[in-house]
């Protein structure tokens, strides 16, 4: 049995938004899930020594821009410049089109507005070659500048890579020399403790979503259309999902003459499991969620609860009454795709822009009247709000940059990094540069026809990508504005609200076990999950009965899954009484 866990896999074993987390740490969200990172520099070089730091938009007036009318990319490192090495996953939206970072109007902003040059250092992109090529720098001990990563992800939790001096604590350096992120933390006690370790220390210029509307974006999707045909409302209960897939089986609602439509799928990803893992979906409705949560500061382990033979007890009668896709055991993204805009499939578990806003518009043409709307998550008692779905962290973790201990221009760097907190820099990493990508309409910076009408046809993730990095994660607060205007069909601003209704007490924050606890915890989780995922398909599936359920239940017990919670759950106690 495998025992090497990665760390994707950790970090979606430990359970809340940790789809998201684990996809932002390699730099590869997609378009749905961005967390956009933005960077901002903050003048230096030469003024390292005073400590002014400017605030944001008086960074002009100090910062003595010697190098601001260089051309950019090839700002010389002047007397009055500095080159800092920058290692970061390049996102695939950037790749597009672009070779680096620094070909990025952002970054070419950044610098003159700092006079410091970012020599952007890129991991092959695809698969998991950023995370090979990081763990490889990590066991050279040859560290660039700064490195941008997923540290709660890193073994051991950033702690560890603080105590291997891998990388530095920054807290005396933010309160001298970073009044912006200073500021935006003092404001936000919540964002605080999250980006802190157990003991206070801060690790990174974190990624962090600046508004609630920008961590939901994953739920239970429907075809309005279908809907509207077989004259059924929107469902709100497990009861009422049922009578609708009833509805929407052997009607050839595609009108093909054919039957060969499934009510729905919870596939999402890479499996059967993942919809649920990702979204909380469904499950939701029994209290618990597919993996770690906590209830009332307890944690738990969702599988080994009495809930969850329920909840797959209820998958599973659909399942025999062909509610569910039968082929959802063995799809991967292509041919989920050609189903869903094939209109083989009449309900989903689907992302706001990855999933509702790119199939309405592949089908935009070829179909008009193709409508998925979101719909709650589904309660088990008419009238309930539902409790829980899919909440991602305001500090998802990915793409936050740190300062290692190779550098030698700390204060010149932190003031770099700082530059993206202050409000000059935050619009610089949202929206680009006034007048080019956006304007202000009545205060309101609105994208321009560059981005969203690209005169080369380019998706919008795509062209906005070319310019800021508010649809990835990176090292700045991203602004909810861009994704009112990155979310632009009202099936996807309606989804955003629908899902957002959960409370989401029970998820966990982003908790950081030590080494030893992480070590313990993989032991016992790399093997539980796979065959936890094993288990799962097999008893939807009908290849076992559903009363083996209870085995495996058994089963986890003795892979040591009181261990496990037990990690958690000394995590989550340190978690509450962070400083
Ligand atoms: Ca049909």
């Amino acid at each position: 049995m495998a025992r090497n866990m990665t760390r994707r896999d950790f970090l979606r074993v430990v359970g809340a938004g940790t789809g998201a987390a684990a996809l932002a740490a390699c730099g590869n969200t997609t378009p749905s899930a961005a967390g956009e990172p933005t960077e901002a520099v903050q003048p230096a070089v030469d003024t390292a020594a005073a400590t002014t730091v400017p605030a944001v938009d008086t960074a002009a007036a100090t910062a003595a821009p010697a190098v601001t009318t260089t051309a950019a990319g090839e700002a010389p490192a002047t007397s009055s410049g500095l080159t800092l090495t920058y290692w970061a996953g390049l996102n695939v939206n950037v790749a597009a089109t672009k070779q680096s970072f620094s070909e990025m109007t952002c970054y070419m902003e950044l610098e003159k507005a700092t006079g410091v040059k970012l020599e952007f250092q890129h991991p092959p992109t695809g698969g998991t070659q950023a995370e090979e090529q990081f763990n490889l720098m990590i066991a050279s001990a040859t560290y660039p500048d700064v490195i941008e990563w997923n540290w709660l992800g890193f073994p051991g939790g950033p702690k560890k890579a603080l105590r291997d001096g891998v990388i530095i604590r920054l807290n005396e350096l933010i309160d001298e020399h970073a009044p912006n992120l200073k500021k935006v933390l003092t404001e936000n006690p919540e964002w605080r403790k999250q980006i802190i370790t157990d003991e206070g220390d801060i690790y990174c210029f974190p990624f962090l979503r600046g508004d609630p509307t920008l961590l939901t974006f994953t739920g239970p999707a429907i075809r309005q259309d279908w809907l509207d045909k077989a004259g059924l409302k929107p469902p709100t209960t497990i009861e009422e999902w049922h009578t609708t897939l009833q509805g929407f089986k052997g009607k050839d609602l595609n009108g093909n003459g054919q039957e060969d439509e499934s009510p729905f799928t919870p596939w999402m990803d890479s499996g059967v499991l993942t919809g649920f893992i990702n979204s909380n979906a469904f499950i939701g409705a029994w209290g618990i969620t597919p993996g770690f949560y906590q209830d009332n500061g307890v944690v738990k382990y969702g599988p080994s609860q009495p809930e969850f033979k329920e909840f797959l007890g209820t998958m599973l009668a659909w399942s025999q009454e062909g509610l569910i896709d039968p082929d959802s055991f063995s799809l991967d993204q292509g041919a989920y795709d050609a189903k869903v805009t094939g209109s083989q499939l009449g309900a989903y578990i689907l992302r706001v822009g990855g999933g509702i806003g790119k199939f309405m518009s592949l089908m935009k043409d070829q179909d008009p009247k193709f409508k998925i709307v979101g719909v709650p998550y589904p309660t088990l008692k008419a009238g309930d709000k539902p409790i829980l779905g899919q909440r991602d962290n305001i500090y998802p973790g990915g793409a936050s940059a740190a300062i290692t201990s190779a550098n030698t221009h700390q204060v010149e760097t932190v003031k770099v990094l700082d530059y993206a907190y202050g409000p000059e820099g935050h619009m610089l990493f949202n929206f680009g540069v006034e007048g080019l990508t956006y304007t202000l309409v009545d205060g309101y910076p609105t994208y321009t026809d560059l981005i969203m009408k690209n005169p080369d046809n380019l998706p919008l993730s795509q062209s906005m990508a070319q310019h800021f990095r508010s649809n990835f994660a990176g090292p700045f607060v991203q602004d909810k504005r861009y994704f009112e205007q990155y979310s632009q069909l009202p099936e996807q601003k309606d989804a955003y609200t629908i899902w957002s209704q959960p409370s989401n007490e029970r998820l966990m924050p982003p908790i950081t076990p030590t080494e030893e606890e992480t070590r313990k915890f993989a032991r016992t989780m790399t093997e539980v999950t796979t065959r936890y995922e094993e288990v799962f398909a097999k008893v939807l599936s009908g290849g076992q009965p559903l009363e083996t359920w209870d085995g495996f239940v058994q089963e986890l017990n003795q892979l040591g899954i009181e261990e496990a919670l037990q990690v958690q759950q000394a995590a989550l106690d340190r978690y509450n009484k962070r400083p």
